[in-house]
This record gives structure tokens, sequence and C-alpha cells, in this order.
């Protein structure tokens, strides 16, 4: 008897997404990398976590999958991008990578309105909340960097932003303790 739940299309979808957060985590970390390296440790943990957290992105798809009967398909991740430039420019790409991934959640919705899959639909919805607070975040920390300067941020701001980040892990938003069972 057939008991999977998914269609063919929605469910390449989904396993694509779900490596397309894997892909996500490997640029956090790889990012994460760069910062450390730079010596910015607060901005370092900053990235590491929300590296995590796509981790659980990915789990929380992947299970989703096979909640719906269906059979999930680990690929290859892609290599991730080369090391930003600057702190300025590392956090204007996180943004550009976070509308990227907020343009395949959509597609996944739109996908799943057109084939009245109400479940698939009911649970990327979380996915569209995570997204629009995940652009919120990284724009914020893009303001905070405009006020001390941008690009031309003195050394002493970057200080500041980079001591924020590491002493107040709990206060920023990527250090909410998200799990697959508890998001
Ligand atoms: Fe998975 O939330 Fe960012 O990309």
């Amino acid at each position: 008897m057939e008991t999977n739940r998914l269609s063919a299309a929605l469910r390449k979808a989904l396993n694509e997404q779900m490596t397309r957060e894997a892909f996500a985590s490997q640029i956090y970390l790889s990012y994460g990398s760069w910062a450390a390296s730079e010596g910015f440790d607060g901005i370092a943990n900053f990235l590491f976590r929300h590296a995590n957290e796509e981790r659980t992105h990915m789990m929380k798809i992947l299970e989703y999958i096979i909640e719906r009967g269906a059979k999930v398909k680990i690929e290859a991740i892609g290599k991730p991008p080369a090391d930003p430039e600057s702190i300025q420019d590392c956090l204007e790409k996180t943004f550009v990578h976070e509308v990227d991934n907020t343009k395949s959640i959509y597609k996944i919705v739109k996908m799943s309105l057109e084939e009245e899959d109400w479940a698939t639909w009911n649970f990327m919805q979380w996915f569209v909340r995570e997204q629009t607070e995940e652009e919120t975040m990284v724009m914020n920390l893009l303001d905070k960097l405009k006020i001390a300067g941008g690009s031309k941020a003195p050394g002493a701001s970057l200080y500041a932003l980079d001591r924020d980040l590491k002493n107040t892990p709990d206060d920023a938003v990527l250090a909410e303790n998200k799990t697959v069972e508890n998001p």
C-alpha cells in the first residue's frame, strides 16, 4: 500500500531545501572561522551558533519528509564561498544569502498552495517566520555597523560590536536554543 503523502515535485523541492540548509550551515561555519582568524571572537561565536541553527533547519525538513512517508536523499553540500573581505562584507553577504534562502522557501510555499498540500503549506509557515526573523537580525547588525562607521568603522567600534556579540550571547536573537523538537 502506498503511504507516501508528498508529491514527487514537493519531495524533490523539500529535499533540495534540506541540502540548502546544510549549505547555509557550511557558509556560517566558514564565515565564523574567518572571523575567528581575524580576531573577532564574538562575531565568530555568533556565526558558529547560527551554523548550528541552520543544521536544525536541515533536520526539521528531513524529519518532515520522513513523517510524510517519503524518502530522504542526502546529497553533496556545495563548497562555501570565498572568505569575506571585512565585517561589513561578511554581514552583507550573509544578508544576501538569507534573502536567497527566503526566496527558495517562498517557492515551496507556492508549490504547496498550488497542490493544495495544506500539511506542507502549514509546515512551511514556520520557515517563513524564521526567515523574517533572520533577515531582521542581519539588517539590525548592518544598522549597528553603519552607526559605527560602516566599512570605515574604526577598530574601537568593531571591538565594541565584537565584544557585545561575545558577552551577550543570550540576548542575541540567534542565541535562542532552538531544536527540532522545540523550534
Ligand atoms: Fe535556515 O535559516 Fe537562514 O538560511
